[in-house]
């Protein structure tokens, strides 16, 4: 059957099988084709890469930027931008034909690493998506680990904007990008290059907390404002901290404030942040209520990254898009690596724009990252043995549209008194506003950050594993109940994987691109599960306890 477009790389996916006709996320089967296209070409230009350093070649820096922003684009709800797609591909395709006349052995190479962009590129994309490949565990394995990749890219996109790279992380990224177009691998080939992306899922994790605390230091307990204040504001939005940093130094002085939206929440428990008189406080929730807080905020918004709703007419000429992101019609901000960006228009069009309409008051703690909680060890490790504290729930990942998620409003306020919510990433949304209390002055949840922050999270897991004195990670009175959405989620799966993790409980649904039989690996090996009713989950949880 001749489909529109196929993609099923993030939970809404239509069906819980695939769209097919056009993305539940509103990307169209126009700018489906081009991301296709844009991640062939960046697989091709990978087994490239790989081949070079293979036989010696240096890789650059600005080669491995490339492939990192390119998969980026390609996330959910990150650049609906055709156009902008086809500017990436040309540009890759462009750094391909270079490096592929230093390869020795260009024979070696697969066909997406030669075609030479001749001929109409939606044909092309056709023969080249995700059901190009026809064995259904291969092609799930292949998906896993790309849309792994895709988030670890995420990650060193974000530390490469503090100027921090890891090309250990970069040459295993290329090198399993590459393996998604080999043939002669097995099934159980892939499921090993699958925990190992889960390894460099750790390491690119750790690069950027290191890039993020060099630059702005470590996250602290931090009270934010959910309210309004009486000036202009621009909304900024997405994960890139770089970004916020260069808007805050320009708006000094304008009269403009800054507020964040859905998950630049986490910016305000920066010490390096606290410092502008008019980084206001979070506006709203999670990025799937944009469209009724972007246009209650009455100024402009910058979306530094994904999540982008497709923009309302009353409100798309004041959202702005920078780095991966893209939407048509929106104003993208220039600015690579190292550069400064240029926010002065953002800035003039919020001075004629109205203050934003107050949505909330009060305000919501976070700033639990690892440094944070390991200065409360002494504290947090008494609760736990005095048995204070029964069990700490790691309930990190994303929020979203689908109404099977309000299970996480209803879990989180039925869990029992004696439990500590751990989280990050947006799916926090769903209950960081609820008054859960604390326990001996810890804050019932303890918000790391964004789903970056997740690293932070693993720190925490394996300190209280050595402080206990526990050989094995799962021994410890840590569950998991994580919520997922795109790729970004992925990776931080793959990372509790490799880190030994086992019995985490995903939801609201499992993953489309897992065939049955790899999932039945997961679930064998790992004890990977679903989420259920909220009073059964108790019970499973907690047993007499719930
Ligand atoms: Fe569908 Fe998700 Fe792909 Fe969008 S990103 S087209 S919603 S599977
Ligand atoms: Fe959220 Fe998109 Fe995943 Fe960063 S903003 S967690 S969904």
């Amino acid at each position: 059957m001749e489909y529109n477009m196929f993609c099923y790389q993030c939970q809404e996916t239509a069906g819980c099988t695939g769209c097919t006709k056009v993305g539940v996320c509103g990307k169209g089967p126009d700018v489906a084709a081009m991301q296709d296209l844009l991640v062939y070409v960046t697989r091709g230009l990978s087994a490239i890469t790989t081949a070079l350093r293979a036989q010696g070649t240096p890789v650059s820096g600005e080669v491995n930027h490339l492939i990192t922003l390119n998969l980026f684009t390609t996330i959910t709800n990150a650049n609906f931008d055709k156009k902008a797609i086809e500017e990436r591909i040309c540009a890759t395709l462009q750094t391909r034909a270079e490096l592929l006349a230093q390869v020795k052995d260009p024979n070696s190479l697969p066909e997406a690493a030669l075609w030479d962009g001749e001929g109409d590129w939606e044909a092309k994309a056709k023969t080249v998506g995700v059901l190009s490949t026809e064995n259904e565990d291969i092609r799930s394995l292949r998906e896993l680990i790309t849309y792994g990749l895709k988030g670890l890219s995420a990650y060193s996109k974000h530390a490469n904007a503090l100027l921090q790279d890891d090309s250990e992380v970069d040459a295993f990224l290329q090198k399993a990008l590459a393996a998604t177009l080999d043939d002669s691998l097995s099934v159980d080939d892939l499921v090993a290059l699958t925990l190992e992306t889960g390894k460099y899922g750790v390491e690119g994790m750790a690069l950027l907390d290191k890039a993020n605390t060099t630059a702005y230091g470590n996250p602290e307990i931090t009270k934010v404002s959910i309210g309004v204040g009486k000036n202009p504001g621009i909304l900024v939005s997405g994960h890139d901290l770089r970004d916020l940093e260069m808007l805050l130094e320009q708006t000094q002085g304008t009269g403009v404030d800054v507020y964040t939206h859905s998950e630049m929440l986490p910016a305000h428990y920066y010490p390096a942040f606290k410092k502008y008189p008019n980084f206001v406080g979070n506006y709203g929730n999670a990025w799937w209520k944009q469209k009724e807080e972007f246009e209650a905020f009455h100024g402009p918004i910058l979306m530094t990254t994904n999540c982008i709703v497709p923009p309302k007419d009353s409100y798309k000429d004041r959202l702005y898009t920078t780095g991966a992101a893209g939407f048509p019609g929106c104003k993208h901000i220039p600015g690579g690596i190292g550069e400064q960006k240029d926010f002065s228009a953002l800035i003039e069009h919020a001075k004629k724009c109205a203050p934003p309409t107050e949505l909330e008051s009060g305000e919501i703690v976070g700033g639990f990252a690892h440094a944070q909680v390991l200065a409360l060890a002494d504290q947090v490790v008494e609760a736990v043995k005095s048995g204070a504290i029964k069990k700490f729930v790691v309930m990190a990942g994303c929020d979203g549209r689908a109404k099977r998620r309000d299970y996480y409003t209803e879990f989180a306020k039925a869990l029992p008194h004696d439990t500590v919510i751990l989280t990050a990433g947006c799916a926090k949304y769903k209950y960081n506003k609820l008054d859960l209390g604390d326990i001996g002055g810890i804050p019932r949840v303890l918000d790391a950050g964004q789903c970056n922050d997740s690293y932070s999270l693993a720190v925490i897991a394996l300190k209280l594993k050595e402080v206990f004195g526990l050989d094995d990670i799962n021994d410890l009175p840590i569950v998991y109940n994580i919520a997922w959405y795109e790729q970004k989620a992925v990776i931080v799966l793959l990372a509790l994987l490799y880190l030994g993790v086992k019995n985490i409980h995903l939801g609201p649904t499992l993953p489309a691109f897992l065939s049955p039989n790899v999932a039945k690996v997961l679930v064998e090996n790992f004890g990977i599960a679903g989420i259920g009713t909220v009073e059964d989950d108790m019970k499973l949880f907690f047993g007499d306890n719930a």
